[in-house]
């Protein structure tokens, strides 16, 4: 490796390796090597490369970073320093910070998290999702410059930037994401694959071996090789083609050494996870022509190089974009208003007008299909709500209908996205629209949601109101047997902190349950789904739906008096409950009949309201739910009983199934009796 440079870059970058070097060895933790091997990159993106305001690292049309090798933070954050990056004037990064990384209540966090710091566009670390979620991000861009864009106002052309390593290249969710981007010709996207042959284990060869460049271009990808990252001319050139490639996604594949410098681990896998160690630090200072005992050294001509790009670039750019905004909105101003709405992550005004109250039905109408009504008006009112399913529209009841809802297809960008069979990159996608604004939403069986937990669980992190919905969600799925049965994902997603898991009642618990989750605008909302029919509760005879928003609401009252028992019930369970109650009742026995659609609004109750549909003092209690127990005691204690799912399901028809499992009136009704005898 040898490097091709001016002087002064090589200072620059230099002080980044230092940097990253010193940050790791200070906090006695953390992964120098290959932020040291990347330096150039991150030179060359944040000085030349990307179109970007440090002083706006929020301006919408910015190009955006996406670092999926989220183990190499400390590269992110001496870029994010050096670049001068803040918000609202405060640096998004400083040295002390730098010198806090991995402490705790330090911005500068192990991986990088977004939110904490401006600049990170999303939380990495789970390799492969920044892959996969900047392939959102690009559609998104797509979407925006589809809806917003006129002729001689381009709002939005923005180019999205994501670095990668081994680690995120053998990962599945990467495979199924680039598939997608390569099918849709997203030529604003870009990904950097750094080809070090260096995992922690060892050298690559131990477990990969494809050729990554022909995988690629069977993608439908634009592949450039750089057979040495400190190649600076070769680097601008790959990113000036990658740059002017419009009809693919281009993938830079560039050679490095992990801990370029260092005088024994260049090159070795131990530089990959931990300290360098003093005498390689300074070693690799003395490489570098720095002085070997100084740490955290920035001269200050380092720091000019990034504010004259700054000065002559950035605000340039973000100034000359909002004065396009201002024209636009002069001569739009409907559109105008609608992207300042889409920017400050505000629902329309009025933007659930359309959505319909459905009237008493015994007969009813499956989960899935209210959804599908519900969703369809929602998306007429809110025209950023954009997703699909990864195949199964037609069973999710996912596809928007109106007029104009369009598809997202290789030359356009409508509303309506075809995932393929793709869950985990679906879901990161989906991450990627919500991240740029957009709501992004995506749909499959509720049992596949464990192929994209992992992506639920980075929106909870992120704070980010991705809409998660999921049918099929029982062995009321019936003959396709128990691959296809959820058993335990109530569980699982519940078990995420700040997910919002919804299992409506009836139609109009789902027309409430959107409403509850598109106006949340900091946790993503799961919608858990019926494939067979429910009734649509006759809300003249019971409580209405607007308790959903609460979490659980009393129902059905208890005729007189206090309860003697109180049944709780979820989604399809509800009318079991409904029905057991009519059959307690005429034997005399006083019930109330809870529907908790969701535990986690419940739980954000006040105690007085909680005691109110929940008295400490009725102790009679039985929840039924078809999933595993789990989660269910601190409503139970230990007097209550439970109905539910103990094993996997079975292959027969639904009805069959409920009997078999013993999911009846007539069993619940028992149980609420034995109860009531303790
Ligand atoms: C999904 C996931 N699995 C495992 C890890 C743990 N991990 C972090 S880095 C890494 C090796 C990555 O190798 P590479 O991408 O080549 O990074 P480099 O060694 O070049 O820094 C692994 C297994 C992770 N962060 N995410």
């Amino acid at each position: 490796m040898s490097l091709v440079m001016t002087p002064q870059e090589k200072k620059v970058i230099d002080t980044i390796r230092a940097l990253s070097m010193d940050g790791v060895q200070k906090a006695k933790s953390g992964h120098p090597g290959t932020a040291m091997a990347l330096a150039p990159i991150a030179y060359l993106l944040y000085n030349e490369v990307m179109n970007y305001d440090p002083a706006r690292p929020d301006w919408l049309n910015r190009d955006r970073f996406v670092l999926s090798i989220g183990h190499a933070s400390i590269l992110l954050y001496s870029i994010l320093h050096l670049a001068g990056v803040s918000e609202k004037g405060v640096p998004a990064v400083t040295m002390d910070d730098l010198k806090s990384f991995r402490q705790l209540g330090s911005r500068c966090a192990g991986h990088p998290e977004y939110g904490l710091v401006p600049g990170i566009e999303m939380t990495t670390g789970p390799l492969g999702a920044g892959l996969a979620t900047s392939v959102g991000m690009a559609m998104a861009g797509r979407w925006l410059g589809q809806r917003y864009n006129r002729p001689g106002s381009d709002l939005f052309s923005y180019r999205v930037y994501a670095l990668c390593g081994d680690g995120c290249m053998m990962e599945g969710i990467s495979s199924e994401a680039a598939s997608l981007a390569g099918h849709l010709k997203l030529g604003n996207l870009c990904w950097i694959y750094d080809d070090n042959k260096i995992t922690i284990e060892g050298a690559t060869d131990l477990a990969f071996s494809e050729s990554v460049d022909d995988r690629f271009r069977a993608y439908g990808w634009n592949v450039i090789r750089v057979d040495d990252v400190n190649d600076l001319p070769a680097l601008r050139e790959a990113f000036a083609a990658a740059g002017a490639e419009t009809s693919r996604p281009s993938l830079i594949i560039a050679k490095s050494r992990i801990a370029f410098g260092a005088p024994t681990k260049e090159g070795q896998e131990s530089a990959h996870g931990a300290p360098l160690g003093e005498d390689e630090v300074r070693g690799a200072k003395k490489f570098y022509g720095f002085p070997e005992e100084e740490s955290f050294r920035v001269e200050p001509d380092v720091y000019g190089v990034f504010a004259q790009a700054a000065a002559q670039k950035g605000a340039r750019l973000s100034a000359s974009w909002e004065k396009l905004c201002a024209d636009y909105r002069a001569a739009d101003p409907e559109a105008g208003a609608e992207l300042d709405g889409l920017a400050a992550g505000k629902l329309p005004v009025g933007w659930d007008s359309a959505i319909e109250t459905f009237p008493a039905d015994p007969k009813g109408m499956a989960s899935r299909a209210s959804s599908g009504k519900v969703l369809n008006w929602a998306a007429l009112g809110i025209p950023w709500l954009v997703g699909g399913s990864a195949d199964l529209a037609p069973s999710n009841n996912t596809l928007l209908k109106f007029d104009g809802a369009g598809a997202f297809a290789p030359g356009t960008a409508g509303r309506n996205i075809h995932f393929g069979v793709r869950e985990n990159g679906m879901a990161a996608i989906a991450n990627g629209l919500t991240l740029s604004g957009l709501r992004g939403y995506c749909a499959t069986f509720f049992v596949f949601s464990d192929y994209l937990r992992p992506m639920v669980r980075l929106a909870a992190l992120m704070n980010l109101p991705t809409l998660f919905i999921f049918t099929h969600d029982s062995i009321g799925v019936g003959e396709d047997g128990p691959t296809h049965q959820p058993v335990e994902h109530l569980a699982a997603l519940r078990a995420i902190p700040g997910v919002q898991v919804f299992r409506p009642a009836d139609a109009n618990e789902v027309a409430e349950s959107y409403r509850a989750a598109l106006e949340t605008a900091d946790a993503p909302s799961v919608l858990v789904l019926t494939r067979q029919n429910l009734p649509t509760l006759d809300r003249t005879q019971c409580a209405p739906a607007s308790g959903t928003r609460r979490g659980a609401y009393i129902l059905l009252k208890e005729k007189a008096g206090s309860p003697d028992v109180i049944l709780i019930g979820t989604g399809s369970e509800v009318a079991l409950c409904l029905e057991a109650a009519r059959k307690l009742e005429s034997e005399g026995i006083a019930v109330r009949v809870v529907s908790m659609p969701c535990q986690e609004l419940f739980e954000r109750e006040s105690d007085e309201y909680k005691e109110s549909v929940l008295p400490a003092a009725v102790r009679a209690r039985v929840a039924v739910e078809l999933g595993v127990r789990q989660g269910w005691d601190r409503y139970l204690g230990f007097e209550g009983k439970f109905l539910g799912m103990e094993g996997f399901g079975a292959s027969a028809p639904a009805g069959v199934l409920m009997n078999h499992f013993g999911f009846t009136a007539g069993r619940l009704a028992d149980l609420a009796k034995e109860v009531i005898q303790k």
